[in-house]
């Protein structure tokens, strides 16, 4: 039976799911537990990823995303990870002012993330939130996280869709996107296509996904999907309508195909990796303060080499059940 907590932000209670979110946030264990009573009521959302460098759009493709979801009667939550940009200063005002025609809608619930030391990683504590959104009702959970970084990459995992955000006129960005973004894209949004490129930038992501297709395919995605590349315009609307069409043309497939459950299992995978490093990590920091004077002191010793790393590391783990 779920405690009070739980069936408040089962019932959708916007107060409820922020407070549970922040207690999570601050590690709390009342709210894990929360957390293990909603849990046999989520797995019914529907995640996408958005992805890209800072600035290509993300919160704006977010913002026409949501207006279009809600038209078609969706619930929808967000969820804004950047840890280049903590959501304390321009970005999160940025991002309210973005999003804010969404502010007094019910159906919509937006969510800023703090990046504070979580001992499980980013996608941890993303993963928690997104399971917050999926108990409350949500349909979709749109999750927007800045390209750079295994911490992003391993966000991505969360989704059921990733929608690669790349821009006009920026090789660089192209380059980027081709170091891993490319592995994990479902959709490729090229946006800001009102300005000059964005054929060009669309032939250059055709050309790596060619050249991909040549060098023996998507590792890791298992299908045979083919990423569409849609050309939008947050700024204007353009495209919007291609991209979630997209998105939905990418989830009939994974259903058609028989790849939902696989995806499914995939992001059960990665959230529980980021639930038993937490712990095991948590642990073994703990034992480290009582034992060895914490972290700090112990790296003072090694880097003076007069502690070995290989064996404590491998003392410390051989106790952690103990
Ligand atoms: N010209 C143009 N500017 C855009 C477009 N989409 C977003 N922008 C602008 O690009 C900047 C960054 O957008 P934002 O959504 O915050 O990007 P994010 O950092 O990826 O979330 C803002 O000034 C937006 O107004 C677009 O389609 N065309
Ligand atoms: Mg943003």
């Amino acid at each position: 039976m779920p405690g009070a907590i739980a069936e408040r932000v089962l019932a959708g209670d916007v107060r409820s799911a922020a407070r549970l979110m922040r207690d999570l946030d601050d590690g709390r264990p009342e709210a894990r537990a929360v957390l293990a009573e909603l849990f046999p009521h989520t797995g019914r959302a529907y995640v996408v990823g958005l992805t890209g460098a800072p600035g290509s759009g993300k919160s704006s493709l977010a913002d026409r995303l949501i207006a279009q979801l809600r038209a078609g009667g969706r619930a929808v939550g967000v969820v804004a990870v950047d840890p280049s940009s903590p959501y304390t200063g321009g970005a999160v005002l940025g991002d309210r002012i973005r999003m804010q025609a969404h502010a007094l809608d019910a159906g919509v619930f937006i969510r800023s993330m703090a990046t504070r030391g979580h001992l499980g990683g980013l996608s941890l504590a993303a993963a928690d939130v997104v399971a917050v959104m999926d108990a409350m009702g949500k349909d979709v959970v749109l999750v927007e996280t800045v390209g750079v970084g295994q911490d992003e990459i391993d966000v991505a995992a969360l989704a059921h869709t990733v929608v690669v955000v790349a821009v006009p006129g920026l090789g660089d960005d192209v380059q980027a996107t081709k170091a891993g973004l490319l592995e994990i894209a479902d959709v490729f949004a090229v946006n800001k296509a009102d300005r000059e490129g964005a054929d060009r930038a669309v032939h250059d992501l055709r050309q790596m996904q060619d050249l991909q297709r040549a060098t023996g395919g998507r590792a890791g995605r298992g299908s045979d999907w083919e990423p569409p590349i849609v050309k939008t315009a947050a700024i204007s609307g353009l495209g919007i309508a291609d991209l979630a069409a997209a998105i939905e043309r990418h989830r009939a497939h994974l259903e058609a195909a028989g790849l939902r459950r696989a995806r499914d299992v995939g992001r059960a995978r990665a959230h529980f990796l980021a639930l038993l490093r937490e712990r095991l990590l948590a642990r073994a920091l703990e034992r480290l303060a009582a034992e060895q004077g914490g972290l700090e002191a112990v790296s003072g010793r090694v880097a003076d080499r007069t502690l070995d790393p290989f064996s404590l590391a491998d003392e410390l783990a051989g106790r952690l059940g103990a």
